[in-house]
């Protein structure tokens, strides 16, 4: 083909070929790097044929799919005006004003995030979510906020889909330009699991704002405040977006005997993330403890007590959410985050669809047009099908939740973990050890990443047949897991009240805890000096110049970057795979539609997979575009 391009191009026919022709049109290297792209693709999908996408651990070979109907929607419209659109023309001030007078109720539709953080063990990918989310922004203008970026997303876009978080975020961006894009971070940790440098935090919060956050929904995973106020700080200093300081609920405001995580402590809390600058208060209940009547209470009692607009989460894990909803929305909540039908309920948000219901005719209606909401629900019931390897196997939910106070993000992986380690059989054993380290360790609030400690402590005690008592009486001689180490040390912040003295002391043995910001034993980042190294070391293979989103993602996960740069080096852009095809590999005979970086499509259609040669080569035949492609693929069974 470069040869053809050569001939073909109108300068060499025309016979003005000069010295430099070649080495100055561009051109003719663009079939070149384009044969080079599909070359990569499908070597990926002839490793996936042949050896299986290593991230899918057991396929059911019975399994079949039914394609998905994308809802309808008018392609030439254009985009209705919506929050976004409102929150540039107010700045985010008056925003949070506007939203604060609102009467109707608002909603943030959590189904790229969270639910399927909470569902899928975080797997969908952005194939799906661009296939619906121009439709669904033309289609339902009205929506407050669509969760889509951070948490969990960000590792595992790099992890274990191989994508790049940020340009899921810019494809987002461009398809929903009129609906505000919503992130969650975790304060000081941003979206990993410790602590980072503040210059660090600023610069990414600075840099999502810039690729298309407009919410920062902020919060820290021990409820400290010096963790969620800089971070505040970040959002209102380094870009024009909405900060959402929340506070995590835990426990039982109603439950008299439980006096550390009051109605009184969350009031303070609250007022305390406000006056640090706070346009949105949050109410982050992770795992769904926020009972009906205790959420009449503290929105009642927090509508009272604090001026800024009110933005209630849960979890479904027990079933009885919607109608802690209901009653937030009586005492006067101003959003809710809800996740569309097929991808909501349990260990995820309540269903968006039937909250819907739930308040027609009722004087906070929002009327969001349902039947084509619906639409949207059970194109996502489809697409979760592809998904079936990441599904957690609960079917009900559960009343255990307020005992174990387990968050539905963390409830959902316990099951694969707990399988991992041998402990099928003992699951229930390992959540009941959850509550009860939990009262171990003081009553900590338990969110990414506190949550995990908590996790990886019953996990534990439970595969070395420790007990509590073991730990009280001979903690001295345990050799704890490390995040737990780190935990006591303080290198997750402070949690409310204090560590247990003597438990720290038998935890950290002859390390010493601190209590001042974990950041503040951090070097600060030399952007300018470490980009350049950084670009010296990521400079090839990427079809594109490396920017600071690259350098941010390789200082927040540097393993995770290098596993998924060289995966692309090897692969190239795989993120618009088809998610059975990704996952799953290609049927013979099949064919797909595969469109490479700049909008080319390629047709590819699987022909033949020949058998292992004597070195474990197999032979993989495809069609592309028409033309017959071999490639080599090392059987590694
Ligand atoms: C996260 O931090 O990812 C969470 O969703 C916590 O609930
Ligand atoms: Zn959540």
């Amino acid at each position: 083909p470069f040869l053809d391009n050569i001939l073909n191009h109108e300068t060499f026919r025309k016979g003005e070929v000069t010295v430099n022709f070649i080495r100055d049109t561009k051109s003719l290297f663009a079939i070149r790097e384009s044969r080079n792209r599909a070359t990569k693709l499908v070597n990926f999908l002839g490793d996936v044929i042949v050896n299986g996408n290593p991230d899918v651990k057991k396929i059911d070979k019975t399994k079949t799919f039914v394609t998905p109907t994308i809802p309808k929607f008018e392609e030439n419209a254009l985009y209705t005006k919506g929050t976004k659109d409102l929150l540039t023309e107010l700045g985010p001030e008056k925003f949070a004003k506007w939203l604060k007078n609102e009467k109707k109720i608002h909603f943030t539709d959590t189904t790229m995030r969270d639910a399927h953080q909470s569902l899928l063990a975080t797997r969908m990918r952005t194939y799906d979510m661009l296939k619906v989310a121009e439709g669904f922004a033309k289609n339902h203008p009205e929506v407050f906020s669509m969760e889509v970026w951070g948490g969990a997303t960000f590792d595992v876009c790099l992890r274990f889909l191989n994508e790049n978080p940020w340009e899921r975020l810019r494809e987002l961006r461009k398809a929903m330009p009129n609906i505000l894009l919503q992130m969650l971070i975790r304060g000081s940790n941003g979206v990993g699991y410790t602590a980072y440098p503040d210059n660090l935090i600023g610069k990414f919060v600075e840099q999502s704002w810039e690729n298309g956050v407009d919410v920062f929904r902020i919060f820290d995973s021990l409820n400290w405040m010096k963790s969620i106020a800089p971070c505040i700080e970040h959002v209102r200093t380094r870009t024009g977006g909405l900060a959402e300081g929340s506070l995590c609920y835990t426990g039982d405001i109603l439950d008299p005997n439980r006096t550390k995580y009051t109605l009184e402590y969350y009031i303070q809390l609250a007022k305390d993330i406000e006056n640090a600058g706070a346009h949105i208060l949050g109410i982050k209940d992770m795992a769904g403890l926020l009972k009906p009547y205790a959420a009449y209470e503290l929105v009642s009692a927090l509508k009272s007590e604090i001026n800024i607009p009110i933005h209630l989460h849960t979890h479904d894990t027990s079933s009885v959410q919607s109608a802690t909803y209901l009653k937030a929305i009586e005492a006067g909540v101003d959003v809710v985050d809800v996740a569309l039908g097929g991808l909501s309920g349990l260990t995820a948000q309540p269903n968006f669809n039937a909250v819907l219901e739930m308040l027609k005719f009722n004087d906070r209606e929002n009327s969001i047009d349902i039947p084509k909401l619906n639409e949207y629900s059970n194109y996502w019931e489809a697409v979760r099908e592809y998904y079936y390897v990441f599904e957690s196997g609960l079917k009900a939910g559960t009343g255990e939740v307020y005992q174990h106070e387990i968050p539905g993000g963390q409830y959902s992986n316990l099951k694969p973990q707990a399988q991992a380690l041998g402990l099928s059989d003992r699951f229930h054993e390992i959540t009941k050890m959850y509550g009860e380290v939990n009262e171990l360790f003081g009553d900590i609030v338990k969110v990414t990443p506190s949550s995990k400690v908590v996790g990886d402590m019953a996990q534990y005690l439970v595969s070395n047949n420790l007990t509590i008592e073991d730990v009280k009486k001979r903690g001295e001689t345990i050799s704890f897991p490390q995040s737990v180490v780190s935990l006591f040390k303080g290198e997750l912040g402070q949690p409310v009240g204090e560590f247990p003295k003597d438990l720290q002391k038998s935890i950290l043995k002859d390390q010493k805890a601190f209590t001042d910001r974990p950041n503040a034993h951090l070097e600060p980042v030399d952007f300018e000096a470490e980009f350049k190294d950084f670009e010296k070391v990521f400079k090839k293979g990427m079809g594109r110049a490396l920017d600071i989103t690259d350098f941010l993602s390789y200082k927040l996960y540097p393993k995770v970057f290098l596993g998924a740069y060289n995966h692309h080096l090897k692969y190239g852009n795989v993120m618009n795979i088809p998610t059975k095809n990704f996952f799953y590999g290609m049927d013979l005979e099949e064919e797909i539609i595969v469109t490479l970086d700049q909008g080319k499509t390629l047709l590819v259609q699987l022909i033949s997979v020949g058998d292992p040669n004597d070195e474990g080569v197999v032979t993989v035949f495809f069609k592309i575009n028409g033309q017959t492609r071999n490639v080599e693929i090392q059987d590694s069974a």
